[in-house]
């Protein structure tokens, strides 16, 4: 399962949006290096398409889609030279396939460190740069010697260089605004900036939602532009109001208007930062979301299921969700004839509802 990193200076609030998303138990202390050891937890990823399909099917059991969360190792500037726990923190998010920083925007007199989450994305971003630079500049060199004997790398470091350019301008890769072409050569490099990147910001318990929610979380995206989904939540808050039964959260965060909660939209973003599809089966035993790589066919799909339901694939009988849904049930769908019989070579689409019939 992909990766999603949690990177933010000391005290932004990676832990605790960490614990609040997957329920885990990472340490959460006001110290800089508190997060020594590297926390992986699976945040549930809530949707609404699920939710309508079980509640059509009556189904006894739902289970959500997942996205597993990395927190990781304290950044601090100069992490990138070694400095703090820099070369685990390197390490840490060389492993993640998306990168979500956390940036500090909350007031708190017993929390060291400061609230500005523009200065906070200012620093992460240059310990990025700076790492990124260094792999450049060692894998531009080494291209370079190779590309005497092998023309046919030349288009990889051209990238290459028009990568090293805007990093040595300070500007990471991922709103560097190089080309699609650049940017897929440059991809084989590894580099920490051309990884899928969200910001949160954590928002102080008395600028949680609204206007004051608003000017806070604005300079950030004005600084990403388009090359990141900026989303504000107020970490404290929300993980606290997640250890309450369901009907009193519910209650809180609608008194807060905080609506549904933050958290939900944090676990979506990631989920559609790592570009991947999700399809359903239901029934009254149980509706489930499905995770599947964008373009999989009907038998891959099958496969996430099971490996016999791959192994052994006749056909899939599919209904897009939407449909389903007006339908009022799967044999009613099956009566209309509304039930697609589709063969091996179908690629699944993003909320299709499955049944797999197979054979071993
Ligand atoms: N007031 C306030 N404190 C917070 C918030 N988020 C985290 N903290 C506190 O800040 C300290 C550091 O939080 P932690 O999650 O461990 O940060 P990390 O170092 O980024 O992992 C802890 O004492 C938290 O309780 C917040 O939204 N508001
Ligand atoms: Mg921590």
């Amino acid at each position: 399962m992909e990766l999603i990193g949690l990177v933010g200076l000391p005290n932004s609030g990676k832990s605790s949006l960490f614990n609040a998303l997957t329920g885990g138990h990472a340490l959460v202390a006001s110290h800089p290096f508190s997060t020594t050891e590297t926390s992986v937890g699976i945040a549930q990823v809530p949707d609404h398409r699920l939710m309508a399909l079980a509640e059509m099917s009556k189904s006894r059991k739902v289970v959500h889609a997942g996205v597993q969360l990395v927190d990781i190792a304290g950044l601090v500037a100069g992490s990138s030279t070694g400095e703090g726990l820099g070369n685990r923190f390197l390490g840490g998010i060389r492993e993640a396939d998306a990168i979500c920083l956390v940036l500090r925007a909350f007031e708190d007199p017993n929390v060291p460190g400061e609230a500005d989450p523009v200065a906070d994305l200012g620093v992460l971003e240059l310990e990025l740069v700076l790492a990124d630079l260094q792999s450049a500049e060692t894998q531009l060199e080494r291209r370079r010697k190779a590309a005497k004997a092998d023309k046919s790398q030349a288009p990889q470091i051209a990238a290459l260089e028009r990568a090293h350019e805007a990093l040595s301008a300070g500007t990471p890769l991922y709103r560097a605004g190089l080309s699609a072409e650049d940017l897929a050569e440059v991809k084989s490099f590894f580099l920490l900036t051309t990884k899928p990147v969200l910001a949160v910001v954590n928002l102080g318990e008395d600028a949680a939602s609204g206007a004051e929610a608003e000017a806070v979380i604005k300079p950030v995206a004005d600084e990403l532009g388009s090359a990141a989904q900026v989303l504000g939540v107020s970490v404290k808050l929300e993980a606290e109001a997640a250890e309450l039964p369901e009907a009193e959260r519910a209650e809180l965060m609608e008194g807060l208007g905080l609506g549904e909660g933050a958290l939900a939209r944090v676990a979506q973003a990631a989920f559609r930062l790592l570009g991947r599809r999700t399809f359903f089966t239901t029934g009254d035993k149980e509706s489930r979301a499905w995770t599947f790589r964008a373009g999989a066919k009907a038998p891959e799909c099958a496969g996430v299921i099971h490996s016999d339901l791959q192994r052994g694939f006749i056909r899939a009988e599919v209904v897009h969700w939407d449909e389903l849904l007006e339908l009022g049930s799967w044999s009613h769908a099956r009566d209309a004839g509304k039930l697609r019989v589709e063969g091996k070579d179908y690629e699944v689409a993003d909320g299709d509802v499955l049944e797999i019939r197979f054979n071993v």
